[in-house]
């Protein structure tokens, strides 16, 4: 299960229903161009917390269509709602998921007591081993060291995706838990994580530029840290540009460069403007001349 995921754009049409057209180019880029060891579906980026229960499963299925064993695929199934999470974790192993992955529940103010409860239901009945996912500047919810020990100790819990800046707690897992996959969340922080002995990533940006993040990984293994450093200031470029014009919208405006037929963001997220599609075709560019190999120090 070690690699690169992209956390798979979503892909709606304009009356919200899921794209299955679209996402098949969109896998298919991942492969071609990004070159990612799987996907994972239905995250943070997939829009997941914007869709019906049904749109999600039309989702995981055109996937693993669209992907035909060539990658792994890890559907992110966390809900609030665990009955939808064991719904998803089920469909997702009738249709050849290797993991689900669980966001750590939000909204209310959830003791860690009540959210361990949550993670030992969802792997105890997941037909699939599970992947816990660590996000506190979006949930809110913020674990102590010991607590997200304890979820990754929980029987068929085979990692975490870990998005937090947090280094000395991510260090601290790592030691204490070296059978554990720790996949990197922040992708202008991947290098920073992979010298600390992650063993991979999911994120966003990999829709596009996936395949510098592999170097970066592959650089820091090889002790290259010229080459790993080089790679991650170029991804810091292009994610800077894509952060302030509005991450999904640009990464969806840069689908389109490539060939991929992608509507916009479902609402409540912001529809395209040219903010996005001009970031876009800048970004584009950029990625272009340095896989040319031209000096691309002064940035976009
Ligand atoms: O899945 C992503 N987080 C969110 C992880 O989308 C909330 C990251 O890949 C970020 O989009 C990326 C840019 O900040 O690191």
């Amino acid at each position: 299960m070690r690699g690169i995921y992209s956390a798979l754009l979503g892909a709606f049409d304009s009356d919200g229903k899921v794209d299955v057209q679209g996402v098949h180019e969109l896998v298919r880029h991942n492969i071609a161009f990004c070159h990612v060891d799987g996907l994972y579906v239905n995250g943070s980026t997939g829009e997941n917390f914007l869709m019906t229960t049904e749109a999600k499963k039309q989702m995981l299925k055109a996937v693993a269509e669209a992907a035909n064993g060539e990658v792994r695929l890890i559907a992110h199934v966390g809900s609030n709602v665990l009955e939808e999470a064991l719904e998803l974790s089920h469909y997702a192993a009738e249709l050849g998921y290797d993991a689900v992955s669980a966001v750590t529940p939000f909204y209310y103010k959830f003791s860690a007591e009540e959210i361990k409860g949550y993670y030992r239901t969802i792997a105890s009945q997941s037909p699939l081993p599970l992947v816990a996912y660590y996000i506190p500047a979006l949930t809110g919810i913020q674990l102590r060291l010991e607590d997200i020990e304890e979820i990754l100790r929980i029987p068929n819990i085979i990692g975490i995706k870990f998005t937090s800046n947090d280094f000395f707690i991510l260090e601290s897992l790592r030691s204490a838990l070296p059978d554990k996959l720790f996949f990197s969340g922040y992708d202008e922080m991947l290098l920073s994580a992979a010298v600390l002995g992650v063993d991979g990533a999911i994120g966003s940006t990999y829709n596009c530029i996936g395949h510098w993040a592999k170097q970066v990984i592959e650089a820091v293994g090889a002790n290259d840290l010229k080459t790993a450093r080089t790679m991650q200031h170029h991804m810091n470029v292009v994610i800077r540009t894509m952060v302030k014009a509005g991450i999904y919208p640009t990464l969806k405006a840069l689908a389109r460069l490539y060939g991929v037929s992608i509507d916009g963001c479902k609402p409540p997220m912001q529809a395209t403007t040219d903010v996005h599609r001009e970031a876009a075709r800048r970004v584009f560019e950029y990625i272009r001349r340095v896989d040319e190999g031209q000096e691309c120090v002064s940035g976009l």
